[in-house]
């Protein structure tokens, strides 16, 4: 099962549904009040959820799992891969990395408000001010209001590695603007996931349909526990409407590799989903840009999902 957010046609409002099999059992209109539950609750509702007013999953739209108040956060440097590609990239501060790699406090910071995420499918963007820029395949933790996890997405943390490498305090620039996030395409709930640190995760990034870079790994190479990072997320602040926390990338696409406009950049983690979506390079691009420029047939079925 996987709970998402979709229309059934393009003026249609938004609504929360839950997808089991071909069919998608409405949930309500947002997905909030799901993660005002406890995860035993939510498991209990959602099992016993009776069938009647499902509608085909084949024609509708599925948007980005996240609605409301949620935020999307991120962790850095969680994989060793990742840390390396940083002190790389750094003109002058990669000792940086090397000290948050091993520190005991995660590193933590903001990426997206819900109305800023994409979908799958929908076009994310490079910034026009950056020359080397990458996606970034995570494994995303979705949390319910009380700090439990409960549920696993996709995530694209785009990130343009120049801005980032000149200084790690332009990270912000680097990381959050309009197309840097993309997550879907539904929630997997995290009963359905025997062990989260045995996921596969596969990046592919297609260029006039030949595939130009391809990585996959695991999630049995992160460094830190999934609840350490959730609890430094709480331990301070509020998540009334649950939060996204995407857990780092271990894939990096060498330097001087750089997403260019039109590229397909297509993200898979084993029974969680595949997350597909267009490069477009700036702002007045991508706002032009529609789902189809993928190139792809409307969202069909599972599968996706698995
Ligand atoms: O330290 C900067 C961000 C790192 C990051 O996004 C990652 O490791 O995935
Ligand atoms: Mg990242």
């Amino acid at each position: 099962m996987h709970i998402l957010r979709f229309r059934t046609s393009p003026g249609a409002s938004p609504a929360a549904g839950l997808l089991v099999d071909e069919e998608i059992v409405p949930l309500g209109d947002t997905l909030a009040p799901l993660w005002s539950l406890r995860l035993e609750e939510l498991h209990d509702a959602l099992t016993s959820r009776a069938t009647q007013r499902a509608v085909p999953v084949d024609g509708v739209e599925v948007l980005a799992p996240i609605d409301g108040r949620s935020e999307v956060w991120a962790c850095g440097v969680t994989y060793e891969t990742s840390r390396e590609a940083r002190v790389e990239e750094s003109e002058h501060d990669s000792d940086v990395y090397r000290r948050v790699y091993d520190a005991e406090r995660p590193e933590l910071f903001f990426k997206s408000t819900a109305w800023r995420v994409r979908g799958d499918r929908d076009a994310i963007a490079v910034r026009s001010d950056s020359i080397v820029d990458v996606p970034e395949p995570e494994l995303a933790l979705v949390c319910n209001r009380h700090g439990e996890i409960v549920g696993y997405s996709v995530c694209n943390d785009v990130s343009s590695r120049s801005i980032e490498g000149e200084n790690p305090l332009y990270l912000p620039q680097a990381k959050s603007y309009l197309g840097s996030c993309a997550l879907g395409p539904a929630i997997r709930p995290v009963w359905e996931i025997d062990d989260p640190y045995a996921l596969s995760i596969a990046l592919s990034i297609e260029r006039g349909g030949k595939v130009v870079w391809q990585g996959d790994t695991s999630t049995g190479r992160l460094h830190r526990k999934l609840e350490d990072l959730v609890s430094y997320l709480f331990l301070a602040d509020r998540h009334p409407d649950g939060v996204v926390l995407s857990t780092g990338t271990c894939l990096v696409p060498e330097s001087p590799f750089s997403l260019a406009d039109g590229d397909l950049v297509r993200i898979t983690i084993d029974g969680v989903g595949t997350l597909a979506n267009p490069v477009t390079r700036g702002l007045a691009a991508l706002e032009s840009a529609s789902a189809d420029a993928a190139g792809e047939t409307p969202w069909s079925g599972t599968a996706r999902l698995h």
